[in-house]
């Protein structure tokens, strides 16, 4: 067995160093500066940066191509994984110059295949070194073992007299912090990603993660983070996530075939949940 197979397996994530080619790395820093300098004032005026940095940008790979390389050279790299269970295809991407410094959570309230695992799965690949200063990646090992929280409780608590809606921030920060405490009680471990550019991270649906504090924003920390799955694979949120009796409908998606794998098709790219933009308003970066 690949020896990050079974780190995944046991922990919960895997690193695999060197996934992405330096030359692939330097490529896409390349049009990252490009779409910056063509860009900065207008998404300035439009308050679209946080820190005089891009934040959370929802699947820019549709302006910046470069983000394709990425996603095949991490995927093709970290197989035994991502593909275990049925090849993987980008569903959505997200881009951070500064680090996202979100709290612990599980993605599965908003990934939500109906399956335990091999419905989604996050992979994460660093543009830039990383380490304690520029907002690292954590994990807590091992914690895709723990079993759920009472989710009635919960959803009874937040949404007593109607249903559960897509999105409720203050349910899913009450779910997690009740993982947190399962987790802490159980002395699982953090583990900080201090990784090199080109290395990827794996994390298991239900592995609690999140990004340590950005402490230094002079130094950035780029980082591709993709959201993979197998193919037509029905993904909804939060209204599903906590009502188990909804049937889950086949989905038939529109894909891009690029180099071989499958990327969904869309033309928005959104900033920070702030703005959407047409892809083709901002142009193509290779
Ligand atoms: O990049 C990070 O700091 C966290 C990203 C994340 O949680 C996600 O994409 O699901
Ligand atoms: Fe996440």
């Amino acid at each position: 067995m690949h020896q990050y197979k079974h780190q995944f397996e046991q922990d919960g994530f895997c690193i695999i160093k060197g996934a992405v080619k330096s030359e692939t790395v330097h490529r896409a820093n390349l049009a990252i500066d490009e779409f910056r300098m063509l860009h900065d004032s207008m998404l300035m005026k439009e308050g679209l940066l946080a820190n005089n940095l891009l934040q959370r940008v929802i699947n820019l790979h549709r302006s910046i191509f470069v983000f394709k390389d990425v996603f095949i050279e991490s995927l093709e790299n970290s197989s035994a994984v991502t593909d275990q269970y049925g090849r993987s295809t980008l569903y959505t991407s997200l881009f951070y110059e500064l680090g996202s410094q979100q709290p612990l959570h599980r993605d599965t309230p908003y990934f939500f295949s109906g399956k335990s695992s091999g419905g989604y799965l996050g992979v994460w690949a660093a543009l830039d070194d990383v380490d304690q200063e520029n907002g690292p990646l954590m994990a807590i090992k091992g914690s895709h073992k723990l079993g759920e929280p009472d989710l009635e409780m919960l959803k009874h608590k937040y949404h007593p007299d109607e249903a559960v809606p897509p999105s409720s921030p203050p349910l899913f920060d009450a779910y997690n912090n009740e993982l947190i405490s399962l987790a802490n009680n159980a002395g699982l471990e953090k583990k900080v990603f201090e990784v090199e550019k080109g290395d990827v991270i794996v994390w298991h649906p239900a592995t609690l993660h999140g990004g340590m504090l950005h402490k230094n924003p002079k130094k950035t920390r780029r980082s591709f983070v993709m959201h993979v799955t197998p193919e037509n694979m029905p993904i909804h949120h939060m209204d599903y996530f906590f009502d188990r009796q909804k049937k889950i409908h086949k989905v038939n998606k529109d894909y891009e075939d690029y180099n071989g794998r499958l990327i969904e098709n869309g033309s928005k790219i959104d900033f920070m949940h702030k703005k959407l933009f047409d892809a083709k308003k901002l142009g193509f970066f290779k």
